[in-house]
């Protein structure tokens, strides 16, 4: 388990006690430390927009706590074993993808984070862009490098979707549409996109980074026009704001339950759930692939990952399209 630092722990004890104030002294022995490495954290607390108020006789207290995805905030909310042990913040970023190949690339450990405020060019599949506002939603990378071969990497977006989906839905109470492979929607408008990135070799995978896009805050006025009938946020849809950090905690936990089970006992569990959970058995679907547009009505998945299509010449597997439903 990740070691807790002072500043974590700090910002803890304030909102514990918020809207109280917590003497010097107590949080001098709570955390270990001198009054001056309290003064020194909560300077810096201070710098990133949090107002402490200090007063000489009862201590300090915390009067406004920015809504930041930085690690001090996931960590106060996070209970996992691996997902998020390890995060890197930025304000700004290009792509949040880009700092994770790296970071993969270095050595990261299995479910590393790299997570930013703002993406200047965040990507979607095949090069689309991704619109990445500041401060509205959650835009980040999961490093996971699990031992299974190339050939199913397809079980991993899978696998992802059902458990982001289960992390907003534990947070929101909002009932979430999966869309195969990448989507998840709300009344047929998109709220998150994955993205799944690998590097590997036939029978090895090095690492796999999900990039996550979820729509949280941000309001149908920060969409640019074209996106206005195709996407929504959570806050547009549930007509309250959501607390992005205590949704990065909730996606990683749920992400870590499936992810453990899958590596426990295989897909088809959760080829199962993820059949029962996006009912597309039976529907009429259109897939654009690389090869042309097929049209069927959906099986289900098979045991590579793949949407089956029973179409005019029988069942169909596609491995990667855009599908949109009849
Ligand atoms: P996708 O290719 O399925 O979806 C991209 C398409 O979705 C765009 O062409 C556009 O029509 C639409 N779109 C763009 N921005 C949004 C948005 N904010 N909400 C809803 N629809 C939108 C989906 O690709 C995968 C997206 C992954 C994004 C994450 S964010 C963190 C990480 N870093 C990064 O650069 N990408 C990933």
């Amino acid at each position: 388990m990740r070691q807790r630092t002072i500043r974590d722990r700090l910002l803890s004890l304030l909102v514990e006690y918020q809207p109280k104030f917590v003497s010097g002294e107590e949080i001098s022995r709570q955390l270990g430390c001198s009054r001056a490495a309290i003064w020194k954290h909560m300077e810096e607390l201070r710098q990133q927009g949090y107002e402490i108020e200090a007063r000489p006789r009862n201590g300090y207290r915390l009067m406004y706590r920015p809504d930041r995805v930085a690690p001090e905030e996931i960590n106060l909310h996070l209970q996992s074993n691996k997902l998020g042990q390890d995060i890197r913040y930025k304000e700004e970023v290009i792509s949040t993808q880009q700092h994770a190949h790296q970071w993969a690339r270095e050595g990261a450990p299995e479910g590393a984070l790299f997570v930013a405020e703002q993406q200047t060019e965040g990507k979607g599949r095949l090069g689309r862009p991704w619109h990445s506002p500041p401060r509205t939603g959650i835009w980040m990378s999961l490093i996971l490098r699990p031992p299974i071969p190339l050939t199913e990497a397809s079980h991993l977006t899978i696998l992802a979707s059902l458990g982001i989906k289960q992390g907003i839905e534990r947070v929101t109470g909002l009932p979430i549409q999966i869309k195969w492979p990448n989507d998840l929607m709300i009344n047929g408008k998109k709220i998150c996109g994955i993205l799944t990135e690998l590097r590997g070799e036939q029978d090895r995978i090095h690492y796999v980074i999900f990039g996550i896009g979820v729509n949280v805050n941000t309001p149908v006025e920060k969409f640019p026009e074209e996106l206005r009938s195709i996407a929504t946020s959570l806050a547009i849809e549930a007509g309250q704001t959501f607390h992005r950090a205590t949704l990065i905690a909730a996606i990683l936990e749920e992400l870590e339950k499936v992810y453990e089970q899958y590596l426990a006992s295989g897909f088809g569990k959760i080829k199962k759930q993820w059949e029962d959970e996006s009912q597309i058995k039976g529907k009429q679907v259109i897939a654009r692939t690389f090869q042309g547009t097929i049209q069927g009505i959906a099986e289900g998945l098979n045991s590579q990952g793949a949407l089956i299509l029973q179409t005019d010449r029988g069942w169909v597997p596609v491995l990667t399209a855009d599908i949109s439903l009849k």
